[in-house]
Formats: structure tokens, sequence, C-alpha cells
């Protein structure tokens, strides 16, 4: 089950179903207005199946904008988690080297927050680069869905855009690196009740287009995340209070080689074998 957020042709906001032959059961039509009841509800599969079989008005998937699948949850982000991600930023800074091996094997992950939720940029809309930063990188990652209990509700897929330069340059330098205009993109749906072990199994992959060109490809599996969902979710809920959920990303698995840096206009297209597909393209901030 696919939950949207989308705009239909009178610029109204609404909430729907993306089906399998692409279209958007309107749950508005039912009174759903925001993301936050159904993801509060002790059964949100339940009550999206009896509304999915609900004569609820339909439209075209293809004459909607869809928007990015938050409403009043904050976005954070979990980070080292895959192998790949800490030797990459053991390679990209000197003196902080050891903070990312440590944070790896350590019992604590490195949680930090990425974006309020009206700052999430949806499907098709730009997702930013510093002009300040000179070696800039989306990641590609699955996020979870919380709802207000830190129970995992439902996935959807995330970019953590971020600037590796100002980085590495220094740890301090994070939230500076990682959380600015147009930093965080998510979508296109959240796909409700997969169990961790199924999601799993997905595939994330990432292609990034410059002038119709493929400059970068990659690949991983969320098997590779080293740390439960549920321990993510633990830790983020720890002496913290999500009256609507929040979102949380789980890190990436993919980083180019080095010598690669987004440019403006680049076509970033992330897929995850269970969701779907998120496609940005990239804007100077
Ligand atoms: O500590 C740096 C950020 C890590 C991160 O965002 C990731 O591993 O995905
Ligand atoms: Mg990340």
């Amino acid at each position: 089950m696919k939950l949207c957020r989308f705009k239909n042709k009178c610029h109204a906001i609404r909430i729907g179903l993306a089906t399998d032959d692409s279209q958007v059961i309107d749950l508005s039509a039912a009174g759903i207005g925001y993301l936050t009841p159904l993801l509060e509800a002790e059964d949100p599969l339940a009550i999206v199946r009896q509304l999915a079989s609900a004569n609820l008005p339909r439209v075209a998937l293809a004459e909607v904008q869809l928007l990015a699948p938050v409403g009043r949850q904050e976005v954070w982000a979990a980070g080292v988690t895959y192998l790949r991600s800490k030797s990459a930023r053991m390679e990209e800074s000197d003196f902080s080297a050891s903070a990312y091996d440590k944070v790896y094997a350590a019992e604590r992950p490195e949680i930090f927050f990425k974006s309020m939720p009206q700052k999430v940029v949806g499907p098709g809309e730009a997702v930013g680069i510093r002009r300040d930063a000179k070696w800039n990188v989306p990641e590609p990652e699955l996020a979870l869905v919380l709802n207000s209990r830190g129970k995992i509700v439902g996935h959807t897929i995330g970019n953590d855009m971020s600037s590796r330069d100002i980085e590495g340059e220094n740890l301090l330098y994070l939230p500076q690196a990682k959380t600015y205009h147009r930093s965080c993109a998510l979508g296109p749906w959240i796909v409700l009740g997969t169990p961790e072990a199924q999601a799993r199994e997905w595939q994330i992959k990432i292609a990034i287009e410059r002038d119709g060109k493929n400059v970068f490809a990659g690949e991983t599996s969320v098997g590779q995340i080293k740390r439960r969902f549920d321990e993510l979710a633990e830790f983020l809920f720890r002496s913290q209070v999500f009256p609507h959920g929040a979102i949380l990303l789980t890190g990436t698995g993919i980083v180019p080689p080095d010598g690669f840096t987004l440019h403006e206009r680049d076509v970033v297209r992330i897929e995850v074998s269970g969701i779907g597909v998120l496609q940005n393209t990239v804007a100077v901030v």
C-alpha cells in the first residue's frame, strides 16, 4: 500500500493511495486531510485497505503532482551505518577519521537532525548543492517512517544531500554540510507495513545523469546496514518526543568516487526495489 501526498489540478493538497495501475485514490475525499492520523492508527494498513475498497474518486498519477510524503514529522538521519560510508568518511577527513571508525563500532549510533518537514523537497523538485561547497554528493537512503510511539509504520526513499568538503574539513561543520536549503528529498510515497526482514532484501540503486549521459551509477543492498531498524528508532526516541512521529534516514551505502561532484542540472535518480523511484534535479543554492 503506497500512501502519498499530492496536489490535484486545482492545486489542492490531498492524501492519496497510489495504485499499481498508475492511479491515485483520493483518500481526502473520505475526510483524510493529513498523514498523521493514519500513521498514528493502531493498524494503518487495515484502515488504508478499507479505504481502498470504498468507492472513492481516482485520478491518473500522471495528472497529479506528488509531494514529499511528510506532514509534520521532523526528519532525522543515521550515519556511518554501512562499511562503505565509514571508509569514505575516514578518507575525506584527516583529524576526525577516528570518530567515524569509533562510531561504526560503538553501541550508540550517529544520529543527526536533517530537516524540518516543510523544508523537504518532493519528487521532481530541485535538490540543492551549496554555493560555498566544492564537493557535493547525493546520499541515497532508505527512510523509516515512525509514529509518535516510535513504531516503524512504513518506508520511503530519502536523499541526504551532503557537502563532503565541508564535512571533511572539520566534524563540527556537520550541520552545515548536511542541513541547508533543499538538502533533503523524500518520496515518492510511503510503503506501509513491510517487515524489517523483507525490507532488508531491497536493493538501492542510484544513477546520475549530466546532459543526457550517465556520469555515475551505484548499487547496494539494504541488508548491508549494520544496525537493526528498531535499534536506530530506539536511539532516536531516547529522551525525545515526536508528537507526529518522525522520519529517520538509515545512512548511505553508496559513495561516488572521490573525483566526483554534482553539477547544477544533474538528474539524480534513486530507486529502492520495494518502494519506487525518487528523481530530482540539482540546483545551486
Ligand atoms: O557523519 C557523517 C554523515 C554520515 C551519513 O550521512 C551517512 O553515513 O549516510
Ligand atoms: Mg547520509
